[in-house]
């Protein structure tokens, strides 16, 4: 089989770019040292998280005069996320880190007063000289992005220096999405998390058509712009009574059957199949969440570790997953930092680790500290490492409702769904251990915590909405979205799209995620996206 030499420096989810570039017929040959990439044809480097930190592993590691060399020889050069930044003058991220400088221009955050940042989700590429493909790419193709800062797009500029690029628009920013010359294509998108447009993209690399006339697609002048309607499907996992791991659903976090006394853990199905039937139905991101991590377990949570291997041969749209991610004690005591179990799922094909439980205990510290950050928690720790866009933070809030805002200390809302007696306020409660214990402590003051430590997106669940097919608490998300600039999930309550379509015209949540629907087989993904289409808003077609 063809081969292809993979730079990976900077630890991330390597293996679904493995994975990618085998399912379409190439094998990789690993650059293990800077003299390895004197033996490469073609060579892939991939960089996630922080611009500087990925830039001084790749010199530290006496990479970057290689990795010059490679380029300047001719030679297939693909770029990817950091990989694409790496070629320009350097980034506003890390002022002082300059990069490989082979094409001029900064990178820059993108504006936060008119929308999330980063920028997490499914936009477009679109190739800026008419009639020009480059490298597979479609105006009627979504690509998965998840990057706080961005090239601006000048039109004329890079094109004036031979360079083709790709752009999209985020709010009202055009950046470059793709950009392509002679040997050298990079994409600030992930191509192997991007599904069938994604791997189109790998195989056009792999096979050297890096720039061709773009093929005539019926559709194409009328697909918009911009980023779309992210739709999540949830799997919560635990070990059933028979030990396997399975998909359960709470009904507000309860998972056993009801009737049977002490009844069983409800089992909907195995896991690896579900969500690739969900990635086969248009799911944007598959979420696993380990609800029963809470409990002291093995660090070698090889089941969980398993099925993600297993489903990100498949899945090729991110995988977040959850429970459990905490500085933990193992079986036989030693200690294991959550930077290092987090790493453990990245190289089993994670592209996000959710928090949860250990994120409320750090932000009552850092709220107990002055808002003072330590720089120890998992948050912050595996953030720096990876970047905040791997970081997501889930919340498990329950309504208190009291009569009178000066009842309570917390941030309170008044609500349109009063209380047992009558109460017209309420505040989010946030609990632990999948909501069996609640805290003095209120989702805004958690959210803002985590926001300030890095956390770079928020999994909005809601105990009082978990399973009850009722749409989602959009009171609730509304008071998140007002606390921070971080991208919010809204989670819990979805029973049909309608819900769908009514959180996204009534917040403005960055994605939504529904769990209890699917499993139950009432409605799949695919409906859901089909109903928000038919309501005029942009989702991204799922490409076989
Ligand atoms: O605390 O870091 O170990 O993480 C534990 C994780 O497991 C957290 O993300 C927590 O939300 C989750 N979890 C723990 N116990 C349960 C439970 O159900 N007993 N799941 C649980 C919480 C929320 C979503 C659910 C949505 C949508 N469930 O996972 O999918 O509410 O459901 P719906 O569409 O059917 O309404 P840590």
């Amino acid at each position: 089989m063809p081969t292809v030499h993979l730079l990976d420096y900077v630890a991330g989810n390597v293996r679904s770019l493995v994975n990618a570039i085998e399912k379409v017929g190439f094998t990789v040959e690993w650059i293990k040292a800077p003299e390895d990439i004197f033996k490469a044809e073609k060579l892939i480097l991939p960089g996630v998280g922080h611009f500087g930190h990925c830039l001084s592993q790749f010199s530290a590691g006496g990479y970057l005069e290689p990795i010059r060399a490679h380029i300047q020889s001719g030679k297939p050069f693909l770029g990817i996320c950091v990989g694409l930044q790496a070629l320009f003058e350097g980034s506003e991220e890390d002022p002082a880190i300059p990069g490989l400088g082979l094409i001029p221009g900064r990178l820059q955050k993108f504006r936060d007063d008119d929308k999330s940042v980063p920028h997490i989700g499914w936009n477009s590429a679109n190739a800026s000289r008419e009639g020009l493909s480059l490298c597979g790419l479609r105006p009627t193709s979504k690509y998965y992005y998840v990057h706080a800062y961005a090239v601006a797009y000048q039109k004329g500029e890079l094109e004036k220096l031979g360079w083709s690029a790709a752009t999209a628009t985020y709010g009202n920013e055009e950046f470059v999405g793709a950009i392509g010359k002679d040997n050298v294509f990079a994409t600030q998108f992930h191509p192997e998390k991007s599904g069938a447009a994604g791997l189109r993209v790998i195989k056009a690399f792999l096979e050297g058509n890096l720039q061709t006339k773009l093929p005539d697609i019926p559709g194409a002048a009328k697909v918009r712009d911009g980023l779309t309607r992210r739709v999540i499907a949830c799997l919560d996992v635990r070990t059933n009574d028979e030990g396997d791991l399975v998909v359960t659903k709470g009904d507000q976090y309860d998972v056993r059957e009801k009737g049977e006394v002490g009844g069983k853990v409800r089992n909907l199905g195995k896991p690896v199949d579900m969500a690739k039937k969900y990635y086969e139905q248009g799911a944007d991101e598959v979420t696993f969440l380990n609800i029963t991590s809470f409990r002291n377990c093995p660090l070698a949570d090889t089941p969980m570790l398993e099925i993600l291997r297993r489903t990100s041969e498949t899945v090729f749209v991110p995988l977040t997953i959850g429970g459990g991610i905490r500085d933990i004690a193992d079986t036989d005591g030693t200690r294991i930092p959550a930077q290092d179990v987090a790493a453990m799922y990245f190289k089993s094909g994670a592209d996000k680790v959710s928090i949860g439980s250990d994120a409320v205990t750090a932000a009552e510290e850092y709220f107990a500290s002055g808002k003072r950050l330590s720089g120890t928690t998992a948050i912050e720790t595996i953030s720096r490492a990876y970047g905040n866009q791997a970081v997501v933070v889930s919340v498990d809030p329950r309504r208190v409702y009291v009569a009178r805002p000066e009842d309570t200390n917390h941030s309170t809302i008044k609500t349109k769904f009063p209380g047992p007696n009558g109460e017209g306020y309420c505040w989010y409660q946030c609990t632990i251990k999948g909501g069996r214990e609640g805290r003095d402590f209120d989702v805004r003051q958690l959210v803002t915590a985590v926001e300030a430590m890095g956390a770079g997106e928020i999994l909005l669940n809601c105990i009082d909405k978990d399973g009850t097919n009722s749409g989602f608490d959009l009171e609730l998300i509304n008071e998140v979205k007002d606390a921070v600039k971080i991208p919010v999930i809204a989670s819990s309550g979805a029973g049909n799209p309608s819900h769908f379509e009514e959180v996204f015209a009534n917040t403005s949540t960055d994605a939504a995620l529904g769990a209890g629907m699917f499993h139950r087989g009432e409605y799949t993904v695919k409906q859901v996206k089909e109903f928000l289409v038919d309501n005029g808003l942009l989702v991204r077609q799922f490409e076989a």
